[in-house]
């Protein structure tokens, strides 16, 4: 089902109209409201009345975290506080995180934007959907709820953490859809088979998975182990939070909310506007936000945009799965190395499970990437040349893919880092 067939599927013409009288709104809504884009559009010499084309979108400046930084909490808001009617906060590991606020039509549209994704992934009323993301200042559960409850899904506000009672829940409560966390998919499929519980038997159909990328290795390692469709949503609490692109089915790549966003690729180092199919940082505008808009927000994810006609019969452009962020891309030895490529070679190997993680050190001046994978089971310990044998398959499928020598390290069963949020790939020791 198409939850609004009036805007998935019109004409690109449309859409591009839609986007054009969206974007003038928002220039007026912050060249009036907020001085810090005031002040960049003045210094551009585009005050909105002077735009003339999408085009012009172009010349202005990008918007980074550190700008949202600056003007902590409450300097980019465009609204008086009384109209503010929830606010959130991205994680931020370092420093202080990035503060955002909804107004209530705000609320009205991130739901909207939400519920065109669970009937993407094939949600629909009747369906039991268990939200398995941190309820908090984390964009994650809150955003998907409203959504799915738009659609007239049954809600299961659990969070995140305790796997067991998730997965008692997941049983008795004959969950249908799954929220979380890509990796906490996996850790719970994990558990599950270690419990023995029957995953034949649950009632699980589809998961909507987001908040960190998962390779198409991974998405099919995860539908074998519970039996369902996996499908990725993309966002950024900057931006909306979860929202802003989903999967269909034929997962041709995330089908964008296009009417309240517009993206563009970069490039990362010039900062130059890439076109059609390139890959890139992506770059989003908010349309129709009221509380907090956003002109050219640098994401640091890299994808590409495509728009060829998906068979869903959703006619958006969509974006291709994040192939990392930027500020995770290493560089050993001069070659760019993503977590998602070592994913790609370790998921399904045989005898590694589908954890792993990149350590990067310093050996005097050079660096070293150790990729630490773990055994599926103990019976190969026993055995010093098989798994000096499986060592040197893994380091060369990784050397294949990377073009670069890697130290793998072998460990234990069980011993890698499970997590119920987002998975943390890259430890930097230099
Ligand atoms: O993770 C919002 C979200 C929650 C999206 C749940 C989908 C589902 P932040 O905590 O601000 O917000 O983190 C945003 O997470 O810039 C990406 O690097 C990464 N990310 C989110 N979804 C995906 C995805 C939420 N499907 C940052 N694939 C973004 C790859 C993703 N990366």
């Amino acid at each position: 089902m198409i939850w609004n067939p009036e805007i998935e599927t019109a004409s690109r013409n449309r859409v591009r109209a839609v986007q054009w009288e969206r974007l003038l709104n928002t220039a007026n809504h912050v060249y009036k409201n907020v001085p810090f884009y005031r002040e960049r559009l003045n210094a551009c010499h585009l005050p909105p009345e002077r735009w003339s084309s999408p085009g012009d979108l172009q010349k202005i400046p990008f918007t980074t975290k550190e700008d949202l930084r600056s003007y902590y909490p409450y300097g980019l808001f465009a609204v008086p506080r009384k109209e503010v009617v929830r606010i959130h906060a991205s994680s931020g590991t370092t420093g202080k995180p990035t503060v955002v606020g909804y107004t209530r039509a705000d609320l009205d549209m991130w739901s909207e934007c939400v519920a065109r994704l669970v009937c993407m992934a094939g949600g629909r009323s009747g369906d039991i959907a268990q939200i398995s993301f941190g309820y908090g200042l984390f964009t994650g559960a809150l955003g998907l709820h409203y959504g799915l409850e738009k659609v007239g899904a049954a809600v299961i506000p659990i969070s995140s953490g305790n796997t067991e009672k998730q997965l008692m829940v997941m049983q008795d409560f004959e969950t249908t859809i799954l929220v979380c966390t890509p990796s906490y998919a996996l850790y719970l499929s994990e558990t599950a088979e270690k419990l023995g519980i029957d995953l034949e038997k649950l009632s699980l159909r589809i998961g909507m998975f987001g908040g960190e990328g998962h390779t198409l290795e991974m998405s099919k390692e995860i539908e074998r182990r519970l039996g369902i469709l996996v499908t990725e949503n993309y966002g950024l609490s900057e931006v909306l939070g979860p929202g802003v692109s989903g999967e269909c089915p034929y997962k041709t790549g995330m089908h964008i909310n296009e009417d309240y966003f517009l993206l563009e690729i970069i490039d990362p180092v010039t900062g130059e506007v890439l076109p059609d199919g390139a890959e890139g940082e992506l770059v989003i505008t908010t349309l129709k936000k009221e509380a907090f808009p956003i002109i050219r927000y640098r994401t640091r994810d890299i994808t590409s945009l495509h728009y060829e006609r998906c068979e869903c019969g959703r006619t958006s452009a969509r974006m291709a799965k994040v192939k990392g962020r930027s500020d995770d891309m290493l560089i050993i030895k001069g070659v760019n190395v993503y977590p998602s490529q070592v994913e790609s070679v370790i998921v399904g190997m045989e005898h590694i499970s589908p954890y792993y993680q990149l350590v990067v050190k310093k050996d005097g001046y050079t660096d070293v990437l150790e990729v630490h994978v773990e055994l599926v089971d103990d019976k190969l310990l026993e055995s010093f040349s098989e798994l000096e044998k499986l060592e040197k398959t893994v380091k060369a499928q990784l050397y294949r893919v990377l073009g670069l020598d890697c130290h793998v390290r072998l460990r234990e069963p069980g011993t890698m880092e499970r997590t119920a949020g987002k998975a943390k790939r890259v430890l930097d020791l230099r």
